[in-house]
């Protein structure tokens, strides 16, 4: 799943994607965007290769995009919100540091996003709207896709995000191809200047509903590039304003709406992402697609047990090795072992 780093011009998110992903952004690429793979590194990584002495340890990885900013004031440029239409989750970077509003600059951003899904959906009703007066054998189903956008269009009426709405069935086939952007999932973060006062003030007035942290992105990305002497000092000085990537990185990650899991053996150590929800038969899957079509069972255990009882053997003389089928919900932190006939 893509993250798309989004918010308003000269906001910090090409400041943000560098840091992230280690990778300067390509000017170049500012109106096309720019991928990178970010490798998402959970401690228990580090606990599993202890345990297991692995010849090989692999992360799992986050792609990051890096969209060119909105213009402020203006309804949203639609090329730029095509891109942002392809990722999964947004992280909307927000200028905190300028002297610029930046809650009613989250609101006018909101505003934007909610427009151009209004727009789209307010379009495809009138189109149907005219189309099912013909007599055509397309109607009967037309008809159900009107009324399925029906209850959409007027919650977007309302000035609601659809990411609170439960959609039906009809309703999601009736908005997929539109990817409308109010249904992703968001995050936002706040891009602090050197006064880390504001930043309480700010993260309340998000509400419960939107997860968000405050931070300097310019300021942890000049940390990030010292050494370790002078870092800690700096960042006493700094009075807090600075962020460190990797917890970030699995903020952004459970965000989105994904976790991870992980296989462990004297091979390899490897955490995998997927999303909250996919079963033992998905993550087999996300592994290699002959696990998934072969899948026998997944020899499972929690991290958690196995960090307590320090070893598999103690896992199994203690009953927590389980045998789970194909519909097995994954949970975040399981060790999974899948079995397949090939
Ligand atoms: N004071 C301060 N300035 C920042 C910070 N982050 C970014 N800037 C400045 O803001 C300007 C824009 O930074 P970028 O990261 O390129 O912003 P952007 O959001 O990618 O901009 P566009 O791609 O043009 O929309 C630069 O001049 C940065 O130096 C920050 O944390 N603090
Ligand atoms: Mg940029």
């Amino acid at each position: 799943m893509k993250i798309g780093i989004v918010g308003y011009q000269s906001s910090g998110k090409s400041t943000l994607f560098a840091w992230l992903s280690g990778t300067d952004a390509d000017p170049s690429l500012a109106h096309t965007g720019q991928t990178a793979a970010v490798e998402v590194l959970d401690p228990r990584i580090a606990q599993l290769a202890e345990i297991y002495q692995p010849k090989k340890i692999t992360h799992a990885n986050l792609q990051l995009v890096d969209t060119p900013g909105l213009e402020k004031g203006s309804s949203g440029n639609a090329a730029h919100l095509s891109l942002i239409r392809e990722a999964g989750c947004l992280v909307h970077v927000v200028d905190a540091f300028s002297g610029d509003d930046p809650l009613s600059q989250l609101n006018s951003f909101d505003e934007d996003l909610l427009l151009a899904d209004l727009e789209i959906v307010s379009r495809r009703v009138e189109k149907l709207t005219e189309s099912v007066k013909k007599p055509r054998p397309s109607r009967e189903e037309e008809q159900a896709e009107l009324e399925a956008l029906g209850p959409v269009l007027a919650r977007l009426e309302e000035g609601k995000p659809l990411a609170g709405m439960e959609l039906s069935p009809l309703q999601q086939r009736a908005t997929r191809s539109f990817q409308l952007l109010t249904e992703k999932p968001q995050f936002v973060i706040f891009n602090l200047g050197d006064d880390g006062d504001i930043a309480s003030k700010l993260l309340e007035a998000l509400g419960k509903a939107t997860q968000g942290v405050a931070f300097s992105v310019g300021l942890s990305a000049e940390l990030a590039e010292m050494d370790e002497a002078d870092r800690e000092e700096f960042a006493e000085e700094m009075g807090g304003v600075t962020a460190e990537r990797e917890p970030l990185l699995l903020k952004l990650m459970q965000a989105s709406g994904q976790q991870l899991f992980f296989t462990a053996g004297e091979k390899e150590v490897r955490s995998w992402m997927i999303r909250h929800g996919a079963t033992a038969g998905e993550a087999a899957g996300g592994i290699h697609s002959d696990l998934e079509r072969g899948f026998v069972r997944a020899e499972t255990m929690s991290c958690d047990d196995l960090f307590r009882l320090g070893s598999e053997r103690e896992i199994k003389a203690n009953g927590l090795m389980r045998r789970e089928v194909r519909d097995y919900v994954v949970q975040e932190g399981d060790i999974l072992h899948i079995l397949a006939s090939t």
